[in-house]
């Protein structure tokens, strides 16, 4: 699924609302990269260049697809067309601030939430003042300038007018929608921390549903809501489905939903609210897999909330991540009977989990001897429990053989 910039939407937002003029490319609409970029910068000489990278790789064990090469080949182009320097910034880049920067040829990159910062490093260029403090900003050679902001009211920051983010499907297109940052779940392999910190942040129901029902006025029908968790906290997500089914936009849409603390209250107020289908992350059938990956639910809970979802005519898409720390034979089947008698919509396999750096995950592949010393993970590595790759392959392949609804990493 083709995914439209919307981090770099809201941190071009941000700069013009400070009074800066701003243009934004989606190298993803243009045939040659190259030309898109020096067509851009040479007619209009920008004196700052910022790069969004949201994959850093395509997390898949099967196929490890590095984007690492690819977006330095971008800053280069950028280089050979202009002086401006050089800014990183979007989720694939902050779970790796320091070391992407330093083997690409960019200036700077901005560690998280960038519009803050963003708008204070372009306030500081303008005014020529020294870059100390910018709040995430590594500079190249001399690392951290500021310590990472979390701005607790996500009102403060304007929303991308639709000039910034150009939904390129016209009336078909999904708006990507984020209301909270942060996630204080801490599972034991994930990057968020890096991308949004631990504490979470809201905008208001009211100023979400207001900007989804403007995109209504033009047509979209669709929703992404691109929080990590959509039932957390639980009253704030009571309060956005009562505000969105009050507004009756007629958009449905789409989440990311955590198995536990979905009662029946809460699935109805979706459900009423336009939710068709959510992401169900659940990752293993197996209780012992769960507590190794440090999740807050158990199977019963798993059972508990897809017959909620089920009942309020809610479709779910479910996860299982398999391979990690402790997974065996055993595990692996317990997880596909599993997740067979959950009688899913549709099901995503992944085999081998992606480490990300400074994360439980990581610290024990590096205890095992799974990561060289020196490897700094950026470009992509698996944990693997050893010689159970291939049959888990194998064995998932069987299960998934006549069911068009099981999509398998190949
Ligand atoms: C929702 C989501 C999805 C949804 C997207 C739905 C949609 N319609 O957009 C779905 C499920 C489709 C999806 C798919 C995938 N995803 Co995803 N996804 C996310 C998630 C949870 C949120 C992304 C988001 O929209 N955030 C909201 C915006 C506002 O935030 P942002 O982009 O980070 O931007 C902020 C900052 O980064 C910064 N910033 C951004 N750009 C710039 C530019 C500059 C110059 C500056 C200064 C700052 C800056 O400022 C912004 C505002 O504060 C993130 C995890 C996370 N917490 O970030 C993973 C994440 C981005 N996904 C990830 C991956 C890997 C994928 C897939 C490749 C998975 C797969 N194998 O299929 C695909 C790729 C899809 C694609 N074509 O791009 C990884 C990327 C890491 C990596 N290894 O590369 C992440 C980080 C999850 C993880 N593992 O930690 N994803």
């Amino acid at each position: 699924m083709r995914t439209v910039p919307l981090g770099l939407a809201c941190v071009a937002a941000t700069a013009r609302q400070a009074g800066h003029e701003v243009r934004v490319l989606d190298l993803l609409d243009v045939a040659d990269v190259s030309e898109g970029i020096s067509g851009l910068i040479r007619n209009w000489r920008p004196e700052v260049v910022g790069v969004s990278l949201r994959n850093i790789d395509d997390q898949s064990m099967a196929s490890s697809r590095s984007f690492v090469d690819e977006c330095n080949d971008v800053i280069e182009q950028v280089k050979r067309v202009s002086d401006a320097p050089v800014v990183l910034g979007g989720a694939g880049y902050s779970i790796f601030p320091e070391v992407a920067l330093e083997r690409s040829r960019a200036d700077m990159g901005i560690w998280g939430e960038g519009e803050e910062g963003f708008r204070l490093l372009l306030e500081r260029i303008e005014a020529r003042q020294p870059l100390t403090g910018v709040p995430g900003l590594f500079v190249r050679g001399r690392g951290l300038q500021g310590a990472r902001t979390f701005v607790k009211d996500l009102d403060r920051f304007p929303l991308p007018d639709h000039d910034l983010l150009d939904l390129p499907y016209g009336l078909g297109a999904v708006l990507p929608v984020q209301t909270r940052r942060g996630c204080p779940l801490a599972c034991s392999y994930c990057s968020t921390e890096m991308i949004e910190g631990r504490i979470i942040r809201k905008k208001s129901p009211k100023k979400v549903v207001e900007w989804i029902t403007g995109w209504a006025e033009r047509g979209i029908r669709e929703v992404h809501f691109v929080d990590n968790t959509f039932n957390l906290p639980v009253s704030y997500a009571r309060n956005l489905c009562r505000e969105l089914a009050a507004a009756s936009s007629g958009v449905v849409w789409r989440c990311i939903v955590y198995p536990f603390h979905v009662d029946e209250n809460l699935a109805r107020l979706m459900a009423d609210a336009g939710c068709v289908e959510v992401s169900f992350g659940f990752e293993s059938g197996c209780d012992r897999m769960l507590k190794a990956m440090n999740k807050r639910f158990d199977l019963d809970d798993v059972r508990r909330t897809r017959r909620t979802l089920r009942r309020a005519g809610i479709k779910c898409m479910g996860f299982l991540l398999l391979g990690g720390p402790g997974e065996t034979r055993d595990s692996v089947k317990e997880s596909l009977s599993f997740t067979e008698s959950l009688e899913l919509d549709s099901l995503k396999v992944s085999v081998g989990v992606r480490i990300y750096p400074d994360t439980p995950l990581a610290n024990q592949a590096r205890r095992e001897g799974l990561v060289p010393a020196g490897d700094d993970l950026l470009y992509p590595r698996y944990y693997m429990v050893p010689g159970l790759a291939e049959w888990t392959r194998q064995t998932v392949a069987e299960y998934a053989r006549g069911r068009n609804n099981w999509i398998v990493d190949k």
